[in-house]
């Protein structure tokens, strides 16, 4: 399915006086849904029972800044296990990758993991893709000090329809390398992952390839310190999501009255995150429309999942997406911790 991308090209910003002219990054926007069917739908998600929170929620500023501490935690292993992986693998992965290619940075933040790459696979062009079309902007100035590739951004939600084939197509020559870092891949469920990979393949026609890291299933005290720190970061970034809520819904959530939980689902391979109400309460939402919802003692609210894999039930998730040839490399571990997997149709 082609969906129209809007486009804002590049517009020179008026020149001081005396100097350079500044250009503004292109952007892009793919959003589906406006922000009134967004706020119902969280409003919707609250009233279910059990009620629910999307994730997504989670990255205003100040969740964006606790996750970054989350990253660098003792127990929060994905990131600096990733991260020695690439480092490790470094000239294999750079061997195996498509030189001169469209590098499609999914959920790319600041565009920190992107960068390093950009330069050794010659890539041609840089894509970012985010929800948050601030965080987007920000990161193509930064690149555009650092380097003089040809940025541009585009503002799409990963878990609904979009596609970049239009914008591709501007450059036939270079092929598409989606690099999907961090394990985001695990706050899908099984139908939206599949769905995600599906898409993906379908721009990778024509010499494309898709970079991921994935997290793998292990021992349970691991899991399940990763997503409940001795310093509390987590649970602060998990009650964070009450206050985003209240700022959209003016609803009057008090954080202190949920506590953070973190199970791992063994049956479903997922850690779940929770915040579980410390008592009985009601909480009062006054947009898009006037609802009160009561909580009872215990009650939880589901904020997120992350699914861990085997290597192999990844691998086989691939290959139904249409990935046939794939090459893994993981960390030291055994079985191995984490993986990154470099997938071609
Ligand atoms: C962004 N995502 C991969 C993180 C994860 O591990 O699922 C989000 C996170 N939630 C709690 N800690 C980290």
């Amino acid at each position: 399915m082609a969906i129209p991308i809007s486009s804002r090209r590049p517009r020179a910003a008026l020149a001081p006086a005396g100097g350079r002219r500044v250009s503004r990054p292109r952007v892009l926007r793919q959003i589906a849904a406006d922000a009134v069917e967004e706020r119902s739908q969280l409003l919707a998600g609250l009233l279910e029972r059990p009620a629910r929170i999307d994730p997504k929620y989670f990255y205003d500023a100040q969740g964006s800044a606790l996750y970054g501490a989350i990253t660098r935690l003792e127990e929060y292993y994905p990131t600096r296990t990733e991260a020695a992986i690439l480092k490790e693998h470094r000239e294999a992965i750079c061997q195996a990758l498509p030189a001169q290619a469209q590098w499609i940075d999914l959920g790319c933040g600041d565009g920190e993991k992107a960068l390093d790459w950009l330069q050794a696979t010659r890539a041609q062009r840089y894509i970012g893709v985010d929800t948050a079309e601030p965080w987007l902007r920000t990161t193509l100035r930064g690149l555009a000090k650092t380097s003089a590739i040809e940025a541009i951004g585009v503002v799409a939600d990963l878990s609904r329809a979009w596609s970049l084939q239009h914008l591709l197509a501007e450059r036939p020559q270079a092929p598409a390398l989606f690099f999907y870092p961090g394990s985001s891949i695990g706050n899908f469920s099984p139908a939206a992952s599949r769905a995600l990979l599906q898409n993906i393949r379908r721009h990778c026609d024509d010499g494309g390839a898709l970079l991921i890291g994935v997290d793998f299933v292990k021992d349970r005290r691991v899991l399940e310190a990763a997503y409940d720190d001795a310093l509390g970061v987590t649970a602060a970034f998990n009650r964070n999501v009450l206050r985003v809520v209240n700022g959209l819904l003016d609803a009057d959530f008090e954080p202190a009255a949920f506590a953070h939980l973190a199970l791992f689902n063994e049956a479903e391979s997922r850690i779940e995150m929770h915040l579980l109400s410390r008592c009985a309460q009601t909480v009062r939402i006054g947009a898009p429309a006037r609802a009160t919802r009561n909580f009872e003692l215990g009650e939880t609210i589901i904020t997120e999942y992350s699914h861990k894999y085997t290597a192999q039930c990844f691998s086989q998730r691939l290959t139904m997406a249409g990935f046939t040839r794939q090459t893994l490399w993981t960390d030291g571990a055994d079985p191995p911790w984490y993986g990154v997997f470099l997938a071609t149709p």
